[in-house]
């Protein structure tokens, strides 16, 4: 799939006031390409705003060390009212957009969405989508390259550190031959795979690495090992120093485990509700169970929060996974063999013993 990128030239070139806009939480994909783009239209001598419906997490402002990008309460209404494109990067959803879309709402700006995923909103945009790529830095470095840009070794940054983190350093099933010929061409224009591997994956504080250790060190498999589960309780972050944030990923360690098809971390929070996050290998839907507990979220990855005691959210979750038929089979085309539909991977005999020491 080529997108005919001509009609967002034309759109560029006869217009002056942009806005740049991306989801809520961004990640290294949207703030990176709002990033080179945004720098793009800049050297061409446009007036340019990048401006978020929240904040960038501190562990990504490499991607914006001068701190262009400003959120939805930080500039006059006017900026987004008098804009006359508005660009939306990597989501195609009004949720997502939070505050920026309920600004949108009222602008009178031309939308323009550039993006890579397949659900989203009608957002009333000219949209520019590839769902074929994996990231959308992938879609502006297509565009720059088609206009011929003068790329920055920045700005090549922004677009490998976009298209690196959403291809999971290039091993999810999205990656293709020409993401790794985009990688290519990104480091002859100056980008260290090596440096930027260190900024984005080992920043980690002494107080997660400890924290890292005890939760880790708590995973308990059941259903035959088919599942594997950890928790964090508040006084565990006391006690390491550790930040709320901190526990991202420990689930995914759960679902590193051999033979493990479901994985979920219970985290106790400061109102003493339980926020759980599932994952799973493909063939088992989460999203299902995520559901049953009034959360969401993709087959894959999703999360609820439960309103019990940690030991409780724990035993509850097991005796939900224990009900429910999670398989995928049909859905992937997994061969009967591997997992027959008598034996589906999560009705197996729940653990005997007490969750919770
Ligand atoms: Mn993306």
């Amino acid at each position: 799939m080529t997108i005919n990128w001509n009609p967002l030239s034309t759109l560029i070139a006869e217009h002056d006031h942009f806005i740049v806009s991306s989801h809520i939480r961004p990640d290294a994909d949207a703030l990176g390409s709002e990033m080179a783009f945004a720098i793009y239209l800049e050297q061409i001598g446009k007036k340019v705003r990048i401006v978020n419906p929240g904040q960038s997490p501190k562990h990504l402002m490499f991607l914006d060390p001068e701190e262009k990008v400003a959120t939805i309460g930080h500039v006059p209404a006017e900026v987004i009212q008098t804009a006359q494109i508005h660009f939306v990067l990597d989501t195609c959803s009004w949720k997502q957009l939070s505050g920026v879309g309920e600004a949108m709402k009222t602008a009178a700006s031309k939308k323009v969405v550039i993006d890579h995923h397949i659900s989203g909103d009608d957002l009333s945009a000219i949209e520019f989508k590839d769902v074929t790529e994996p990231a959308t830095g992938c879609l502006v470095y297509q565009y720059l390259t088609h206009v011929g840009a003068d790329i920055s070794a920045f700005q090549a940054l922004c677009m490998f550190a976009a298209i690196s983190t959403d291809t999971g350093w290039f091993r999810f099933p999205a990656t293709k031959p020409s993401t790794y010929r985009i990688a290519a061409e990104l480091m002859e224009l100056g980008v260290n795979p090596q440096d930027l591997y260190t900024l984005l994956y080992e920043q980690a504080s002494l107080a997660r690495l400890k924290l890292s250790g005890i939760v880790l060190q708590r995973v308990q498999v059941a259903f035959e090992g088919k599942v594997a589960f950890t928790f964090v309780a508040q006084k565990d972050l006391a006690e390491t120093g550790s930040h709320p944030t901190d526990t991202e990923n420990f689930v995914n360690e759960c679902l590193k485990i051999s033979g493990v098809k479901i994985a979920f971390i219970c985290v106790e929070q400061q109102n003493r509700s339980i926020k759980t996050s599932f994952r799973s290998r493909v063939g088992s839907n989460v999203a299902k169970l995520a559901e049953t507990f009034g959360g969401g979220g993709h087959k894959q990855a999703s999360g609820a929060v439960l309103n019990t005691s940690l030991d409780e959210a724990i035993k509850q979750i097991l005796d939900r996974i224990s009900s429910m038929d999670l398989s995928e089979v049909d859905d992937i085309g997994e061969k009967e063999s591997e997992i027959s539909p008598k034996e589906s991977p999560l009705q197996a005999t729940p653990p005997s013993s007490k969750v919770i020491p």
